[in-house]
């Protein structure tokens, strides 16, 4: 046990609970700057927010819609977990979207969000984000806010420096947490260092549609790869990956992985390693992993099995991966909005590092190398490095930049967002956070032109923040004024599930292309109808079809007879509204599904399996006319002996 306490990251987390049961922190502002704070997040009744804030779910798996800066929440759209509100993962359409090589996989871990980008600025088309825990990417489609692709990660584990895009989106890049056998194979743990592989994942977005595809995968050392940013404007072409774990440890890695001094960013020219792939370079290896793509045209989502992936060894192409010593344990890996500062966050370091791209292209040509690691050529620290920011806090965690020369990197410890200038390396202002903060987000940060008008701390405890809800409370981020000199604390507010990282955006870029209905005529569902014309019940054995209209306010048929007990029901239901905000939902007693939640022109299908004779009802679970309580039906089960003939009406 003595070895344990010896460990710097456990001596500063027993001083992190210091901070934060110590009450005598600055609690911010006071009464008449607490109402100045109060106009500037006001949003009046019927105004818009000014950004969108796409805010992680952590363990939630999902992805949660805020305004900045009024902290209001619009939407949790359901990414990588089932949701019975809106039938994700319940209806029939959108289980194949959680397909894996392991089966149905109805949760994830989902951290980093990233927006889709055009020439380095966000474009608003699309919004990726990573799966930690049965490793998969997936893509939210912002002209409807839904979840349309998810794509597994083979050779992975622990998805973690994802989903980070390049800046015309060529790329989104997944690197694995963890290094596993590659490919995976019954082997000792024991034998982990120098077998066990580390996949660093570039896929493919096609630039119309979106689609995404594994491109290549290069399998690189055991070590751990934390976090990811890709370089911009000089640095386009290369992407930086921390490291930590370098030490190849199997076991009790809060001793075994801080004992290097330092470890490493390693910095990945995917352009050079591109035109090798594109010049056959590489090896297809067997390799079992789902794609998932749903279609708005058929309101569907198919899941297909892929059999192999390429890959890349780094010893393949010379001069494609180099080693950046960088103290200690990085976990942020930040690239500033000119593409010329690389900030590797050493959890466990006194000062950060800053690399600088034009040092390290200097230090590669001169072909000045400290060793190597696996054949890849480790640069040395003093010929990479740009500059330190001599103790500017503990345990930093995440870096920002405000487009203004300024960076705002977060402190889990010392519980606080401190602003440094890039350059300078000098401190220039510090907040407190309550409590332990890990990331930080402001608007456009992850592109050349960050909007710099806010910054949202995303914290990890909130202790007394808010009314107590039993032993587990909310988890918080709060909303500070950047545009000044010193940073002003303006707004708590609680989030769903555990924020990690977040993306946000201008408003004006997504508002105006955000989709408002489905078109009726372009519903190309199997079990789609487009008017009441095409509405009837079929038996095909005991499975039986409903193909099912609503509209305000009824459901049509609303009557039916001729199901028995053993059947397999199938209700496929068409929303034939076509006006804005007019979704009708639709619930059957005792089936073991959620309702569905179907939007104007949209179709969607539950099944129901009735246990029991009788006659038993359905209706509409979204309150949607004045009428919404007569929108209702029943469906008699009979025995499955029984020779009833299957009828349905309406209003007969
Ligand atoms: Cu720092 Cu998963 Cu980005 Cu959370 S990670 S804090
Ligand atoms: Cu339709 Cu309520």
């Amino acid at each position: 046990m003595k070895k344990i306490i010896k460990n710097p990251m456990l001596l500063m987390l027993g001083l992190s609970l210091f901070l934060v049961n110590c009450k005598d922190q600055n609690q911010g502002n006071n009464g008449a700057l607490t109402s100045n704070a109060a106009e500037r997040v006001y949003v009046a009744p019927g105004e818009h927010d000014e950004y969108y804030a796409f805010i992680s779910g952590g363990f939630s798996g999902q992805l949660s819609v805020y305004g900045l800066p009024s902290g209001r929440l619009f939407k949790v759209i359901p990414v990588f977990s089932q949701d019975a509100e809106k039938a994700w993962g319940y209806n029939e359409e959108t289980k194949p979207m959680l397909n894996t090589s392991h089966g149905f996989i109805p949760w994830d871990d989902s951290h980093h969000p990233d927006i889709s980008q055009t020439n380095g600025e966000l474009d608003g088309r699309w919004v990726f984000i990573n799966g930690n825990n049965t490793p998969r990417i997936a893509k939210i489609d912002l002209s409807v806010f839904e979840t349309t692709e998810i794509i597994e990660i083979p050779n992975s584990a622990g998805n973690h420096s994802s989903a980070f895009v390049t800046e015309n989106t060529e790329y989104v890049v997944a690197g694995t947490r963890f290094s596993v056998p590659v490919p995976q194979r019954d082997m000792p743990i024991s034998e982990y260092k120098g077998n066990f592989k580390g996949a660093l994942t570039f896929i493919s977005v096609d630039p119309e549609d979106g689609g995404m595809d594994i491109k290549f995968q290069l399998i690189m050392p055991g070590f751990d790869y934390d976090l990811s940013h890709p370089g911009r404007g000089e640095s386009h072409g290369w992407f930086f990956f921390t490291t930590y774990n370098t030490e190849e440890a199997s076991t009790l890695l809060e001793v075994n992985a801080s004992q290097n001094d330092k470890d490493f960013i390693a910095a990945v020219n995917w352009k050079k390693i591109e035109e090798y792939v594109n010049n056959g370079g590489g090896t297809m290896m067997p390799a079992r992993y789902a794609h998932n793509v749903y279609d708005d045209a058929t309101h569907t989502g198919t899941s297909t099995m892929k059999e192999e992936v390429l890959v890349v060894n780094p010893s393949e192409v010379p001069g494609a991966v180099y080693l950046l010593p960088t103290p200690k344990s990085p976990h942020g890996c930040d690239v500033d909005p000119t593409g010329e500062y690389i900030v590797g966050n050493g959890k466990l370091s006194a000062d950060l590092t800053v690399h600088s791209f034009t040092k390290m292209m200097d230090a590669i040509e001169g072909e000045k190398f400290d060793g190597d690691a696996y054949g890849i050529p480790i640069l040395k620290f003093e010929d990479v490095l740009a500059g330190t920011v001599s103790q500017p806090g503990l345990g930093p965690l995440h870096t920002e930049f405000d487009g203004k020369g300024n960076a705002y990197t977060t402190f889990f410890i010392s519980s606080e967002v401190v602003k440094w200038k890039l350059g300078t390396w000098e401190v220039v202002d510090r907040q407190p956070c309550y409590y332990s903060v890990g990331h930080l987000m402001i608007p456009g940060g992850n592109s050349r032109k960050p909007y710099g008008k806010y910054v949202v701390a995303m914290n990890k405890i909130t202790k007394d923040r808010y009314l107590p809800t039993g032993p587990e409370v909310t988890q918080s981020a709060q909303l500070y004024d950047i545009s000044g000199e010193k940073m002003e604390l303006l707004l708590d507010f609680p989030t769903v599930g555990e924020p990690h990282y977040a993306a946000g955006i201008s408003a004006d870029i997504i508002k105006e292309r955000s989709k408002k209905i489905f078109d009726l005529q372009d519903n190309k569902h199997k079990y789609g109808i487009t008017s009441d014309a095409d509405v009837r019940v079929e038996r095909d054995g005991n499975e039986v079809h409903i193909y099912m209209s609503m509209i305000r306010s009824h459901f049509n048929p609303d009557n039916i007879e001729g199901v028995k007990v053993g059947d397999k029901v199938y209700f496929h239901v068409t929303n034939l509204e076509q006006d804005y905000d007019v979704p009708h939902g639709v619930s059957m007693i005792g089936a073991n599904t959620s309702e569905l939640l179907i939007m104007p022109g949209q179709t969607e299908t539950f099944v129901w399996e009735p246990k029991q004779p009788g006659v038993w009802p359905f209706y509409c679970t979204d309150f949607c006319s004045a009428l919404h309580q007569e929108m209702q039906g029943y469906v008699r089960v009979s025995p499955a002996s029984s020779n009833i003939d299957l009828s349905w009406s309406l209003g007969e």
